[in-house]
C-alpha cells in the first residue's frame, strides 16, 4: 500500500511557532514515529510552500499511489487549481487539517479541496494524519 502525506504551505514551521493552534511537535519526528508504527505502508512525505509544485506532485503520485492525504494549508481555502488537480487523478484523497477549521475564522470554512475529496478530517491534532491513513487500510 503506497500513501503519500502532501503538506502545504507554513506546515514546515510546526513545532517552532503557535504551538497552541498547531501543537509543538515537528511534522518530520511525528512522521518518524507514524512510519514506524505503520512499517507496512510505504509511506512517503512531501512539503512545499508553492502552490504548482504540490500540482506536480499530485500529477506525479496520482495514478501509481493508493492514497493521498492533503493538508494544503491556507491554499484550502482559496486554489481552485489544487481542487481540479484532484479531480484529474485516480488516487482517492483524503483532506486533512490539524486544527478545526471550523471553529475558527469564516474564510477557513471554504474548501477547494473537500468537494473532490474521498472525506475531511480536522480538529485532531497531528492525529488527524493517522486517522486518515487509517481510513485507507
Ligand atoms: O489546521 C490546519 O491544518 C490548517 O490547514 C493549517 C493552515 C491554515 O491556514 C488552515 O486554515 C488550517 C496553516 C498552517 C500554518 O502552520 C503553522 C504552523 C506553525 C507555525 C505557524 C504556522
Amino acid at each position: 500500500m503506497k500513501i503519500i502525506i502532501i503538506n502545504g504551505p507554513n506546515l514546515n514551521l510546526l513545532g517552532k511557532r503557535e504551538p497552541t493552534i498547531y501543537g509543538d511537535l515537528s511534522f518530520d519526528n511525528f512522521f518518524k514515529e507514524l512510519k514506524k508504527k505503520y512499517a507496512d505502508v510505504e509511506l512517503s512525505y512531501f512539503q512545499s510552500n508553492i502552490e504548482g509544485e504540490i500540482i506536480d506532485k499530485i500529477h506525479e503520485v496520482g495514478f501509481n499511489f493508493d492514497g493521498i492525504i492533503l493538508n494544503a494549508g491556507a491554499y484550502t481555502h482559496t486554489s481552485i487549481a489544487i481542487g481540479d488537480a484532484i479531480k484529474g487523478v485516480e488516487t482517492p484523497v483524503v483532506e486533512v487539517h490539524i486544527s478545526n477549521v471550523h471553529s475558527r475564522e469564516d474564510f477557513r470554512h471554504i474548501s477547494y479541496i473537500a468537494p473532490n475529496a474521498k472525506g475531511v478530517i480536522a480538529g485532531f491534532g497531528l492525529q488527524s494524519y493517522e486517522l486518515a491513513l487509517e481510513s485507507f487500510l
